[in-house]
């Protein structure tokens, strides 16, 4: 039998109770280790793989991974049909996925170039090109995601990416999990590096003997991988651009009376599954304290029924319940945490989405738990986490392109825009920039 002690339970503040700088402290994400600490550990290891290449990355996935009968660090397509050996139902639920992540990003494709004549004669344009080589790291850990495969390397296969380079840490027996190796066949991936963390990251910012150099490294890691990703990002030797930073996974759910608390439990759950050092919100909007109580004791119930309940613990060990009497106040509260995924379990949800300013996705009505759009929906699942909703977008199909402008002048565009030119290029003293239009004028007299 439980004790009192035992019941898995979020802290309760009241916002008319409770002083904001103390809502404020309750709601920061549990702190990272300093960066400083980390920097320590990761630059050796990637000044390691620079210089040594595979060599290192291999000798780093025998200790950490334990795959000692590793040879190659890298596998390359054609993947062998014997390494992506799944159930029907598996392959199934990935093709599904697959199709609907594909339409979704698809969709996000501009048809053709954005042009504007900003006046007579000056046209501007924009136009997007994929980016040549991607790397997409899948985290291994506690639980295996084939799901971020499919999030990150579908939008690169309809981008249009040339390379597509998959990074996973290999199983002590050496292997990838097979459902990996059939995303990335089905994305059209040129490889699977076997390696993790920041030796994962080195070698594709850098590239090995055997691992392709890429463009842009992307996807969710723990906070050696994020540290690599942003220190050689920081490198202009390896001129590798990243998505942004990453932190543990987090929900805010926002529920009325209307909630069934039942739904509102499990959709806490199954982030706070994820890690210990995830984060869940609950903001309750006029509820009872009867009706309160109801999710409480079916989050507890549904908790201890989870193989995962352990991880449960310690996430909502960090976790809140913040009472509030209104909409306005549940989505100020919102807005201020920017939430990775936002989940409104209240009446009319679709009528509050546009008071959402800052949040990676969002999850609309009893009908929408947050696991639809982790999996299969259609929408990523890629997203900012630690309050980064509020500047940075999810991956999304522009994550993998890079867009391009051009202007095109006729000899009346020039007339038109060259004075307003040169008088700017006198302010700021650049002559030659003034010559390059003055001469062209001149020659049109001519
Ligand atoms: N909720 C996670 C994604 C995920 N869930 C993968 C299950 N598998 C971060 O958005
Ligand atoms: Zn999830």
């Amino acid at each position: 039998k439980l004790g009192a002690s035992d019941r898995i339970t979020m802290k309760v503040l009241d916002i008319s109770q409770v002083p904001v700088d103390q809502i404020d402290a309750a709601l920061k994400r549990p702190s990272q280790k300093s960066a400083d600490a980390i920097t320590k550990i990761i630059v050796p290891i990637i000044d390691n793989v620079r210089k040594n290449g595979d060599k290192a990355v291999l000798e780093y996935t025998h200790k950490f991974e334990k795959a000692t009968s590793l040879t190659s660090p890298v596998l390359k397509a054609p993947f062998p049909e014997s390494l992506m050996q799944l159930p029907e139902e598996t392959i199934k639920a990935i093709d599904v996925s697959f199709e609907n992540i594909r339409k979704f990003h698809a969709a996000q494709k501009e048809e053709k170039p954005l042009q504007v004549e900003t006046m007579p004669g000056v046209v501007c344009s924009r136009f997007s090109r994929p980016i040549e080589a991607v790397g997409l790291y899948i985290p291994g850990g506690t639980a295996v995601l084939p799901s971020t495969a499919l999030m990150l390397g579908v939008p690169a296969m309809v981008a249009g990416c040339k390379k597509i380079v998959f990074a996973s840490p290999p199983r002590a027996d050496g292997s990838i999990t097979p459902e990996i190796v059939y995303v990335a066949h089905k994305v059209g991936a040129e490889s699977i590096v076997l390696a993790g963390g920041a030796q994962a990251v080195a070698a594709m910012a850098y590239g090995t003997e055997s691992v392709t150099k890429v463009d842009k490294i992307l996807g969710p890691g723990n906070q050696f991988v994020t540290a690599a990703k942003m220190y050689v990002s920081n490198d202009t030797n390896a001129g590798v651009g990243i998505d942004m930073p990453a932190g543990p996974s987090e929900v805010l759910v926002v529920a009325d009376k209307d909630a069934n608390p039942a739904f509102v439990a499990s959709d806490l759950l199954s982030q706070a599954e994820h890690g210990v050092d995830s984060q869940v919100v609950l903001i309750a909007i006029d509820l009872s304290d009867a009706e309160l109580l109801a999710i409480e004791d079916e989050l507890h119930r549904q908790a201890t029924e989870l193989p995962r309940v352990d991880i449960v613990r310690g996430s909502i060990a960090h976790s809140i319940t913040v009472k509030v009497k209104t909409i306005d106040e549940a989505m100020d509260l919102s807005n201020k945490y920017a939430p990775e995924h936002l989940i409104l379990q209240i009446k009319d949800a679709d009528k509050v989405v546009e008071k959402v300013m800052n949040a990676g996705s969002v999850f609309i009505g009893e009908w929408t738990p947050e696991s639809v759009g982790d999996y299969s929906a259609g929408v990523n699942h890629s997203l900012p986490t630690y309050g980064y909703a509020k500047q940075y977008s999810g991956v999304n199909l522009a994550s993998f392109v890079k867009h391009i402008t051009s202007s095109n002048l006729t000899a009346e565009g020039l007339r038109n825009v060259g004075d307003a030119v040169m008088q700017l290029a006198k302010v700021e003293e650049l002559e030659a920039h003034r010559r390059a239009v003055s001469i062209r004028l001149e020659h049109m007299k001519r």
